[in-house]
């Protein structure tokens, strides 16, 4: 893999790396808003004194730490592919382009040794996977990679309860950053609890910690709340994925197109505010997530 020289140099002299994700940047937002915000988050982190690390996989080389102009083109260019775990040995094999999903960019920040992961908001269980089995694979990989996950929770496009289920059974451990309750990305709320709250960056990085010290395989999820001022209101958010949802199943959507197309959906039926909304709870993640790896480096 490609390894951006700053962030090869902050990995050796033990200074904080965070982790992003590319599926957000060319699956999960229009251009321009996705390049503008990807550079954004990147800015936030470097504020906080972190270096940021896009990843992506160009001409079947992974890329940890894109440029700027690399950025730029995942966000722009149509038909970059959206890798998963299962797609990596054929993207590499093939030598394509693909942005990386929660998945895959777990699996890639893991082998460059970077241990903290922001994004917006991690694949699940989705409604009805009694029948369809849709399961994303964001929730195994949390299940076995040594890396923390900080989002603003699931989207409620999602079964969250059986989301919940399932991160217990894979022994993933789902925290509240200052709060009881799983946020819903969109708004602060999903009537479930979290596991365990925690009050501070200072208090994940121990429990990060005692994770690694122990033995115990895995991620560890941070779901951190949207930020009131930009919580959507629920009923308009809610009727505007009920919508989404039936329309994807006319349209007979599924896979790995379902994502990005309820996304897009939501985008279009709620005038653009979802996209607002979305934008800032990544940026509040990147705050959160740069301190946190801030604590975590104090530990080794
Ligand atoms: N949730 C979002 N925005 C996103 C995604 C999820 O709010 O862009 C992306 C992430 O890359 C996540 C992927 O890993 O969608 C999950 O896709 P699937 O449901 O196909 O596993
Ligand atoms: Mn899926």
């Amino acid at each position: 893999m490609k390894i951006n020289p700053e962030v090869l140099e902050a990995l050796k002299a033990n200074k904080p790396v965070v982790a992003l994700e590319s599926t957000i940047i060319s699956h999960g937002m229009p251009y321009p808003k996705n390049v503008e915000t990807a550079l954004k988050v990147e800015q936030v982190i470097r504020e906080h004194g972190v270096v940021p690390a896009t990843i992506g996989i160009i001409d079947g080389e992974p890329i940890v730490g894109m440029t700027p102009e690399e950025i730029e083109l995942f966000g722009k260019v149509k038909g970059i592919g959206k890798a998963s775990r299962r797609d990596l040995p054929v993207v590499y094999a093939k030598k394509l382009w693909a942005a990386t999903t929660v998945s895959s960019s777990m699996i890639l920040a893991n082998q460059a040794g970077i241990e903290v992961f922001v994004t917006g908001g991690i694949g699940g269980v989705h409604r009805r996977a009694q029948e369809s089995m849709d399961i994303s694979a964001d929730l195994q990989e949390l299940g076995k990679t040594n890396v923390t996950v900080v989002c603003a929770g699931a989207k409620a496009i999602l079964d969250l309860p059986l989301t919940l289920e399932y991160l217990e059974t894979m022994g993933v451990p789902v925290l509240g950053y200052q709060t009881k309750e799983l946020p819903a990305f969109y708004t602060r709320h999903s009537g479930l609890s979290v596991d365990y709250e925690i009050n501070d960056p200072k208090e994940a990085a121990e429990i990060i910690y005692q994770k690694r010290k122990n033995n115990l395989q895995g991620g560890i999820l941070i779901t951190n709340p949207i930020p009131q001022e930009f919580a959507m209101d629920d009923k308009i958010i809610n009727d505007a994925i009920e919508k989404a949802l039936k329309m994807a199943d006319e349209k007979g959507v599924k896979g790995k197109d379902i994502t990005p197309f309820l996304l897009k959906t939501v985008v279009d039926l709620t005038g653009g505010e979802s996209l607002e909304s979305n934008i800032h709870l990544v940026l509040n993640n990147a705050a959160v997530g740069a301190e946190i790896a801030k604590e975590v480096c104090k530990h080794k």
